[in-house]
């Protein structure tokens, strides 16, 4: 699948803990404008049904695991974040949702913009139809 792919983050543990350093254009593929984070989600809550037009990401469970299934109008899959050294970086025009988050879970995101509502695609049928002109050609 294009525009999603894992970022392993180097992880200095040892017996005081566990340090993972995070550097914008470095290790995450752009510049960080927006931090946010997910977190007491009950279990049974499905979260997402979006994608974005613009918007890049990268998203790192902290605590916990959680679910997310990742579709681009033709395939679809599903990743586990259950490591905070393992990240998920989710480019422009992937439809996510986040599911099964555990007890205690924390999901921290990474975002290229700031917050804004016009970049979001909440309709499954209006992403279908962007997702056939944005992927068309590949
Ligand atoms: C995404 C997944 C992984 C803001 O006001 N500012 C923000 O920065 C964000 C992210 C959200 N909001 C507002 C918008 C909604 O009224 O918070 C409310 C909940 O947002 P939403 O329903 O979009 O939350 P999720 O968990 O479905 O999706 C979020 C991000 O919105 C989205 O970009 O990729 O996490």
């Amino acid at each position: 699948m294009y525009n999603m792919g894992n970022i392993r983050f180097k992880d200095i543990s040892g017996k005081a803990g566990c340090l993972v350093p995070i550097e914008s254009k470095r290790n995450i593929p752009f510049d960080i404008k927006r931090i946010y984070y997910i977190t007491q989600v009950p279990n049974e809550i499905r979260r997402g049904f979006h994608s974005h037009r613009q918007l890049h990401q990268v998203l790192l469970c902290l605590n916990g695991s959680v679910k997310i299934k990742l579709k681009d109008g033709n395939e679809e899959l599903v990743v586990e974040l259950n490591n905070c050294s393992e990240g998920l970086y989710i480019g422009p025009m992937i439809w996510r949702e986040m599911y099964d988050f555990t007890e205690g879970c924390v999901l921290l995101v990474m975002a290229s913009e700031y917050y804004d509502e016009k970049d979001y695609i909440r309709d499954y049928e209006e992403y279908l139809k962007e997702a056939k002109q944005f992927f068309g050609t590949k």
